[in-house]
């Protein structure tokens, strides 16, 4: 079993990345700048911002932080993203989700100007990326091709099971492992809450890609041997030995697992980081694109 250690792979991504800022900086181009919008105090949507606003420090981009309590009106929110659009300074901006229940996540996204949705979750991208047209690809798909393409693991043929539908990374993923590419070319089976015998479909993966949001969902069980195990939950539970009163696990029993897996991400350290990673190329090539 091999541990795909995405804490040290988006490292080496954000030297690179670094490298190219360098460079632009040098010949006197624009350095690309990303905003984050932080909508109340959620404080795992608040960890997630500060790894973001860091990355962007460490690499040399400039970036923004705007910061509103969870009573803004919805309103008021699409007025910052109007804001956002217009500035000239702003390559690309996220409004980092969840948001409070008053404000429709929908609407806000549509909001978004495509050309500055570097999460990639506006309809435009996301029917770009379904078509294998130039787009942003949302942020931890993106990270997860990565993983593969760096451990040069073979994705071709293979049979990917999905666990998980959401707009963000399930149905994007699923779509992005079928398109006719490297990492990609996968037959994909995805899966979600009324799938029938869950555990039986899962056990016929090559690939296992578990964004449910259950801890330790994934038991040995459901793996057959061999298979890819990529790990996207990042849930809290509570653990009285830490000092901060909870610890991270994923969607994935990691230690029954880890034997029976040739690959596996571990969580933290796993697909976590590569979503920093990918919004930081996804603001990159924003800022290119402007020139
Ligand atoms: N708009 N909302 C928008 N864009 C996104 O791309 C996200 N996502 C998801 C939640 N909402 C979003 C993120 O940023 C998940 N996500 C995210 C980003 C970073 C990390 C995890 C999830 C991360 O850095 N994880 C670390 C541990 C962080 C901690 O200690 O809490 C890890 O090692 O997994």
């Amino acid at each position: 079993m091999k541990i795909i250690d995405g804490k040290q792979l988006a490292q080496t991504i954000k030297n690179e990345i670094k490298e190219e800022v360098d460079q632009i900086r040098a010949e006197g181009g624009n350095i690309p700048h990303l905003a984050a919008v932080l909508v109340g105090d959620n404080p795992a949507s608040r960890s997630y911002v500060r790894n973001k606003v860091r990355s962007c420090e460490f690499v040399g981009f400039e970036s923004t932080l705007i910061q509103k309590d969870a009573g803004i009106s919805e309103e008021e929110l699409l007025e910052i993203i109007d804001e956002l659009n217009e500035n000239e300074d702003i390559d690309g901006f996220i409004v980092q989700l969840p948001l409070p229940d008053h404000i429709d996540e929908t609407k806000v996204t549509l909001a978004i100007d495509p050309k500055k949705d570097v999460d990639g979750f506006h309809p435009v991208n996301f029917g770009r990326m379904a078509q294998g047209l130039d787009c942003f690809l949302p942020a931890t798909p993106y990270g997860i091709l990565q993983m593969l393409e760096r451990y040069k693991i073979d994705t071709s043929g293979k049979h990917c099971v999905v666990i998980g539908r959401s707009n963000i990374v399930g149905t994007p993923m699923s779509i992005l492992l079928s398109r006719k590419a490297n990492p990609g070319n996968c037959t994909v089976t995805l899966t979600h809450s009324r799938t029938k015998d869950l555990g039986a479909e899962i056990l016929r993966a090559d690939i296992i890609v578990a964004a449910i949001g259950i801890p330790n969902f994934v038991g040995s069980d459901m793996v057959k041997e061999g298979a890819v195990v990529i790990d996207v939950g990042i849930n809290r539970v509570e653990d009285e030995t830490r000092k901060s009163g909870y610890r991270l696990v994923g969607d994935v029993d990691f230690d029954a697992v880890a034997d029976k897996a040739s690959y596996i991400t571990p969580v933290p350290g796993g697909v976590g980081p590569m979503t920093v990673t990918s919004l930081l190329m996804n603001t990159l090539k924003a800022s290119r694109l402007k020139q």
